[in-house]
C-alpha cells in the first residue's frame, strides 16, 4: 500500500502517542517499591541522610515587626523533598528554645515522612564554643553512628562545639553546607540596593568558622551572591492563605516579614536565603560553583554603616597564603525559584 504524505504524518503522530501512553503505563505499573529511572539517566538513589542545624526564628515577636522566615521555608522544603534528603535530627541555635518549639510545631504540620525527627536545643549566646548542649551532644552521637553532611543555616556555634570537643568526629562529617561568605568586597545590597547588610551567620560567630576551616572538613558556602536573585513575591505565596492549618499560619507570619522587606529593601517580597544551601543537597544541578577556592577572613572597614572594622569571610583564587578551601556557590540557575515555591505547594 502506498501512502500519501498526509497519511504518513498521521501514522507517525499516532505511533508517537501510543509510545507515550505505553511509557506512561509502564511507569504507573512500577509501583512504589521500584522507582523509575531519573531524567538525568542515573538510577534514583536513596535520600541523603543529613543533620540540620538552624537558627529558625519564624513568627518570633520582634520590635521591627517580624523575623526571618527562610529557615522555616527551608525546613518545609527539606520535608517535601524526602525523596532526596532525610533529616536525621535537627538542632537549634541563637534562639534555641523558641527555635525548638517552632520547629516541633512545623514538624507537626509538615512532617509526612512517617519518621520521628528529633529536635535539640543548642547555643543561645553564640559565644560559648565548647560548652556542650543537647544539640552538640546529639550531633556528636549521630556522627558516631554514621557519616553525615551537616546543613548549617545559622551561626556555626553548635558545629564548632562538636569539632572542638570531639575532633575525632571531623572525619565523620561529609561536608558542612552553610549560608555565608562572599567574593572580595562584594556588598550585600538586596532588593533595590537601598541599604547594605552584613554576612549575618558569619559575623555572629566568626570564631566558629575558624574552628570549622581549621578542622579540614569540606565546606560548601552558599550565601548572598548565590541566593539574592531567588525572590518570593507576594503573588508567589498568596496560595498559602487558602491552604492547610500550617499554610494559614505561615501565610499570616510571612505578611509582616514581606512588609518589613518592603520598608527596608524596597521590594514586596523576600529572598529565602537558606534554601540555596539546602538546594546544594537536593538540586545541585541548579547552581554554579567555584571548586576548591581559597578562603580567608579579611579585616577591613565596616560596609554596613558602622564606623569601625569588621571581619569578612571571602573567597578568591588569588589568595595564595591560606590553607582553607571551600566549594563556593556563586549563581543559581533559572528554575530553582520554582522548585522552592513548588515545595510549598506539594
Ligand atoms: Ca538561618
Amino acid at each position: 500500500m502506498k501512502m500519501n504524505k498526509q497519511q504518513t504524518v498521521w501514522i507517525l503522530v499516532l505511533g508517537t502517542l501510543l509510545m507515550l501512553s505505553w511509557q506512561g503505563m509502564a511507569q504507573n505499573t512500577l509501583g512504589t517499591s521500584q522507582k523509575p529511572v531519573q531524567q538525568t539517566g542515573t538510577v534514583s538513589k536513596q535520600p541523603r541522610r543529613i543533620w540540620l542545624d538552624t537558627d529558625i526564628m519564624v513568627g518570633m515577636p520582634d520590635k521591627r515587626g517580624a523575623r526571618e522566615v527562610d529557615d522555616a521555608i527551608t525546613l518545609i522544603m527539606a520535608l517535601r523533598y524526602a525523596d532526596k534528603v532525610q533529616l536525621v535530627g535537627i538542632s537549634t541555635v541563637t534562639y534555641a528554645e523558641y527555635g525548638y518549639n517552632v520547629t516541633r510545631k512545623l514538624l507537626g504540620w509538615y512532617n509526612r515522612t512517617g519518621r520521628k525527627i528529633p529536635v535539640y536545643r543548642g547555643s543561645d549566646t553564640l559565644r560559648d564554643i565548647g560548652l556542650e548542649t543537647d544539640a552538640s551532644l546529639a550531633m556528636a552521637a549521630a556522627l558516631r553512628r554514621e557519616r553525615l553532611p551537616i546543613l548549617a543555616i545559622g551561626p556555626l556555634t553548635n558545629v564548632a562545639t562538636v569539632l572542638k570537643n570531639h575532633p575525632e568526629l571531623a572525619k565523620q562529617i561529609e561536608e558542612v553546607v552553610v549560608c555565608a561568605g562572599r567574593t572580595p568586597s562584594l556588598p550585600f545590597r538586596p532588593g533595590l540596593e537601598l541599604v547594605t547588610v552584613g554576612d549575618y551567620n558569619f559575623e555572629m560567630d566568626p570564631e566558629a568558622f575558624r574552628v570549622l576551616f581549621n578542622s579540614g572538613v569540606k565546606v560548601v558556602l552558599s550565601g548572598y551572591e548565590c541566593s539574592v536573585y531567588t525572590f518570593l513575591g507576594r503573588t508567589d505565596l498568596d496560595f498559602l492563605a487558602g491552604g492547610s492549618e500550617g499554610d494559614k499560619w505561615l501565610s499570616k507570619t510571612l505578611g509582616p516579614w514581606q512588609m518589613l522587606n518592603k520598608n527596608v529593601f524596597g521590594v514586596d517580597g523576600f529572598v529565602p536565603w537558606d534554601t540555596t544551601p539546602l538546594g546544594y543537597l537536593t538540586h545541585p544541578n541548579y547552581f554554579k560553583y567555584y571548586e576548591a577556592i581559597p578562603v580567608r577572613i579579611n579585616t577591613r572597614a565596616d560596609d554596613t554603616g558602622g564606623s569601625g572594622q569588621k571581619p569578612f569571610l571571602e573567597v578568591s583564587y588569588d589568595y595564595k597564603d591560606t590553607p582553607w578551601r571551600a566549594t563556593y556557590a556563586y549563581k543559581t540557575l533559572p528554575g530553582f525559584e520554582e522548585i522552592v515555591i513548588g515545595s510549598l505547594k506539594k
